[in-house]
């Protein structure tokens, strides 16, 4: 049989190629993305053995930064990774990576890989942990999403149980929650929820969850197996300041079928409201005043 002869894999062309411009930060240095290499011996490549972080920076700042900073250095403990730097060198880093781009909004992509290694999952076979920063633009959800809400189905695939990989580490491995968006896709939802497995309700693929019901504002506690969102800390603390009482509560999906209010909190998208699951409405399928009155609120906060 003739085939066809085939393109090279080399000269195809990729629409979602970065910006030849940007300049990223790897171990150490600042590079142009183009000239910026990751090793196919990299165990962060070939296991998925290493940690990150996404953060936002909102008019030249970086929101948050301390707690990210902490929260990267426990994922990495966890994973008994030695992050070869201080945290205030990952300040810098980052503040270096932000100031090349002229990044004045955007998002921080910090990242810690186990770096180079022999084939082989022990840790002793990779010794130079390898630290990225990348300061860029940041995809978001379109602002009509925040108008009409989210339609989201639950996930068949469960959120990784706590005596796997904790949820609390954020992990180079997503594919969880990639393959729970996956199933929101398919169903042409736009998002999914994922439940532990004792049938709890945990989080979005990359979103903590709130619902609201009869003046009680309730999120999974983090014992379900969530990550320990700081988004979801912040609208906790801002709730409580708007004498809302707020609790940290086991939920089925009953619950989020029949709450009067729900929404999603996390760094990329901050407070984006729920307004069905599995096609069920949530109350009349609107937004909610609660979740508008706390998307201003949190609004407020990252602005000042
Ligand atoms: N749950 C999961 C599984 C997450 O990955 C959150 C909750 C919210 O946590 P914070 O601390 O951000 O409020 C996350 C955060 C990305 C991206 O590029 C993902 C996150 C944050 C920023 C960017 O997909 N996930």
């Amino acid at each position: 049989m003739i085939t066809a002869p085939q393109p090279s894999l080399s000269t195809r062309v990729n629409p979602f190629a970065p910006d030849p411009n940007l300049q990223v930060w790897q171990d150490g240095e600042l590079i142009p993305v183009t000239e910026a290499k990751v090793s196919v011996f990299d165990h962060g490549l070939l296991y998925g053995d290493g940690v990150f972080e996404g953060i936002r920076i909102y008019n030249g700042k970086i929101f948050k930064e301390a707690e990210h900073i902490e929260r990267i250095y426990e994922s990495a403990k966890c994973i008994a990774l030695e992050i070869p730097m201080t945290p205030e060198q990952m300040r810098v880093a980052m503040r270096q990576a932000m100031e090349a781009n002229n990044i004045v909004d955007g998002y921080i992509r910090l990242l810690v890989t186990r770096g180079v290694g022999l084939l082989g999952i022990a840790i002793q076979k990779a010794a130079c942990p390898s630290v990225i920063v990348i300061a860029a633009s940041i995809e978001l959800y379109p602002a009509e999403v925040y108008e009409r809400g989210l339609n989201c189905i639950t996930a068949g695939t469960l959120r990784n149980h706590p005596q796997t990989v904790s949820p609390r580490v954020k992990s180079l491995n997503y594919l969880n929650n990639i393959l729970a968006k996956l199933e929101a896709t398919n169903a042409g939802a736009d998002e999914a929820i994922l439940f532990n497995p004792n049938g709890y309700a945990t989080e979005g693929t990359g979103d903590n969850l709130f619902i609201y019901k009869k003046g009680v504002l309730h999120t999974p506690p983090v014992s379900c197996g969530i990550l320990d969102g700081i988004t979801r800390e912040i609208v906790m603390e801002l709730a409580t300041k708007r004498g809302i009482e707020v609790r940290e509560s086991l939920l089925i999906r009953h619950d989020i079928y029949v709450a009067d209010e729900v929404f999603l909190t996390g760094t990329a998208a901050e407070i984006v409201p729920v307004v069905s699951l599995d096609k069920r409405l949530i109350k009349d399928g609107k937004p909610g005043p609660i979740t508008k009155q706390l998307t201003e609120d949190f609004i407020a906060y990252r602005s000042n």
